[in-house]
Formats: C-alpha cells, sequence, structure tokens
C-alpha cells in the first residue's frame, strides 16, 4: 500500500502509522521500554508502549510548525522485558506492603527480593544503555518510550556520553532526587538523583512544574548549582503577578546548553491530561504550555539530543492517556527532528 499522508493511519507496526525505514540512519528511532517494578502508587506504566503505539494512528501527521513532518523517519526497538518486569513488580508490591507495615528494608526474606529488584533495573539500564549507544553511533537520534520514570537512565547516560555537556529540561510533577526511595536504587522517583550522582557530563539539570517533593530533595536541588528547580508554583505566581508564559519560558531555557536532553514526566501536566498515571498532583502545566516550551526550546538553536516520555498509563477504561501521550510523543519527535536537522544543515 502507498503511503500517503493525508489518509488515515494504517497499523503497519509504526508509530503514527509511518512507513518503516529500518536502514535509515537518520530520524528517531524509539526504545519502547515496558517497566514498571518501581512504581509506588499504582502500576500500569509497562503497558503505555504498546497503547501509545495504536493511539498514535489517530495523530494527524501534519505539524503547523515542522514543514513536512510526514517525511521523518521513526523506527522502533521494543525490549522484551514482560516477565522480568511482572516478576519484580510482585517482590516489590511485597517489599512496599512490608515497609508500610512498619518492616525493614533489612528483613532477610524482603532483603533478598529488594536485591533482585536492583539487580533487575540494573538489567534494564544496561540494556536501554546498549541500544542508545549502538543507535547513537550513527546520525540517528534516540528515544524511549516507557514504563516509569526509571527507564530513561541509560539512555541519558549514553546521550551525555556522546555530548559531554548535555542539558537536561525534566518536565514532572516531582523532583525525582530522593536517593534510592523505598530502597529500590533504580526507582522512578530517584532517577535525576541518579542521573546527577551517577552520569558525568550533565551539565543542567532544569525542573519545570515541579509541585510534590520534600526537604531532601529541596536541600540536594540547592546544593547543586546545576540545578534550577521551576516549582509550579513560582511558574504559576509570576504568571499572576503578569509575567508572560513565553517570558518564563525564555528564561528557562536560557540556562540550557547546546545540547539538551528533554524528560518528559506525564504528570508534569495537569492531571487531567493523564488521570492514569501512577502519582497524579493537581496543577502542573497545560499541553500548550508545554508543547510551547519544547518548541521553543528547539526554535532557539539548541539541539535536543535525545528524549523521553514515561509514566503515561493506559489506564482500565477509555485510551485518553494513550491518546495524550502519542500526541506528545508526536511534538517530541516533530521537533527533535526539526533541530537536528536545522543544525545537519547549517553545518554543510
Ligand atoms: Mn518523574
Amino acid at each position: 500500500m502507498t503511503f500517503n499522508h493525508n489518509d488515515l493511519g494504517q497499523a503497519n507496526g509504526n508509530f503514527f502509522a509511518l512507513p518503516r525505514k529500518e536502514k535509515d540512519d537518520e530520524g528517531i528511532e524509539i526504545i519502547s521500554v515496558p517497566w514498571d517494578a518501581t512504581t509506588s502508587y499504582r502500576p500500569g506504566t509497562s503497558k503505555a508502549p504498546q497503547a501509545v503505539l495504536a493511539a498514535s494512528l489517530q495523530v494527524d501527521i501534519f505539524d503547523s510548525d515542522v514543514e513536512k513532518a510526514w517525511e521523518m523517519k521513526i523506527s522502533n526497538t521494543e525490549l522484551d522485558l514482560c516477565g522480568l518486569n511482572s516478576k519484580c513488580r510482585h517482590f516489590a508490591e511485597k517489599i512496599i506492603q512490608h515497609l508500610e507495615n512498619g518492616g525493614s528494608t533489612t528483613d532477610m526474606e524482603i532483603a533478598d527480593m529488594l536485591n533482585f529488584v536492583n539487580r533487575s533495573s540494573e538489567t534494564v539500564n544496561s540494556t536501554v544503555y546498549e541500544n542508545a549507544k549502538k543507535i547513537l553511533s550513527g546520525n540517528k537520534t534516540a528515544a524511549v518510550l516507557g514504563g516509569d520514570h526509571s527507564t530513561p537512565f541509560g539512555l541519558i547516560k549514553a546521550v551525555a556520553e556522546k555530548y559531554p555537556k548535555t542539558g537536561i529540561l525534566h518536565i514532572d510533577a516531582h523532583a525525582d532526587l530522593r536517593g534510592a526511595f523505598e530502597g529500590f536504587t533504580y526507582s522512578h522517583a530517584s532517577i535525576m538523583y541518579n542521573v546527577m550522582t551517577e552520569i558525568e557530563g550533565i551539565e543542567k539539570l532544569v525542573q519545570v512544574g515541579v509541585r510534590d517533593f520534600c526537604e531532601a530533595e529541596r536541600d540536594f536541588a540547592g546544593a547543586d548549582n546545576r540545578i534550577c528547580m521551576y516549582a509550579d508554583s513560582c511558574l504559576k505566581e509570576n504568571r499572576f503577578a503578569g509575567k508572560t508564559w513565553k517570558e518564563q519560558c525564555d528564561e528557562i531555557i536560557s540556562h540550557l546548553p547546546e545540547h539538551v536532553y528533554i524528560s518528559f514526566d506525564v504528570d508534569g501536566l495537569s492531571p487531567y491530561l493523564c488521570p492514569n498515571t501512577g502519582t497524579p498532583v493537581p496543577g502542573g502545566l497545560d499541553f500548550a504550555e508545554a508543547m510551547y516550551l519544547i518548541k521553543q526550546t528547539a526554535f532557539s538553536g539548541r539541539i535536543i539530543a535525545g528524549f523521553d516520555l514515561n509514566e503515561v498509563s493506559p489506564g482500565i477504561s477509555g485510551d485518553w492517556d494513550a491518546n495524550v501521550g502519542a500526541r506528545i510523543l508526536f511534538k517530541l519527535c516533530c521537533y527533535a527532528w526539526y533541530s537536528n536537522k536545522y543544525h545537519i544543515n547549517k553545518n554543510q
């Protein structure tokens, strides 16, 4: 069947029903990571890759900012983690329950389970890292579709190795700066703590929309001058005082170096856009606000060197979360593609 970008998408196993061009050495490769082993509140994000893929057929592959977006080359690698994820999830539930009942992570049976979950998380990190490294050895941009927010660790490591002065634009309701949350070293709630303490080459971490964090996280952010936190309450109060969203975006972007990695936790958005996500919090960015921030980042001449979308959870009733997720993924792909293409053309 010939591809027509004006037609309704036909399921072909690829995001947005774009034609599959596996052998291309350009465009974007999405590593799907169906992993939610350490989700603390409610699981489900491991089902996101399949649900977002299905919902992506409904997205019109036209973009008013990015010309001929349908010419984007997107490929997809889905990691097979189903068995390992179920086993770890089962253990994680027992561990969390044990801790909630006043138990300790050093209690024998719990310590063994915790050890297994932590070792499995390391396996996921190294698998994502190896895949990302292979993708980044060519001209492609690599992305991760989670899964929970622990999933992009390996990708961020590979991007920071290739571009040693990478800045992270982190959209999230949470600061994710806790060390080993609930005993899980690679917890979804610890991703930025792990990134900032274990990965070399991160020049900046700019957090946007954060509204649920503890004192230790605030202190951790305050003690590291690479971290800028734009709490949701400050963004809103600035707005109430008359500062426009454009002015705020300009300021946020001004902290970012040339190479930008975007880590997009869907719960950074207002919960009506992600009602089934693992840890929803009132407040947050609207869809247009978040997309504008990413667009301005790409159009500032910076290069989107990699990105992830995580914590999308399809839920049992309906596909609204996946629909929103597919539209965020499309915009992330468009702007990443635009920023890389623009940069290549400029240097030719
Ligand atoms: Mn997060």
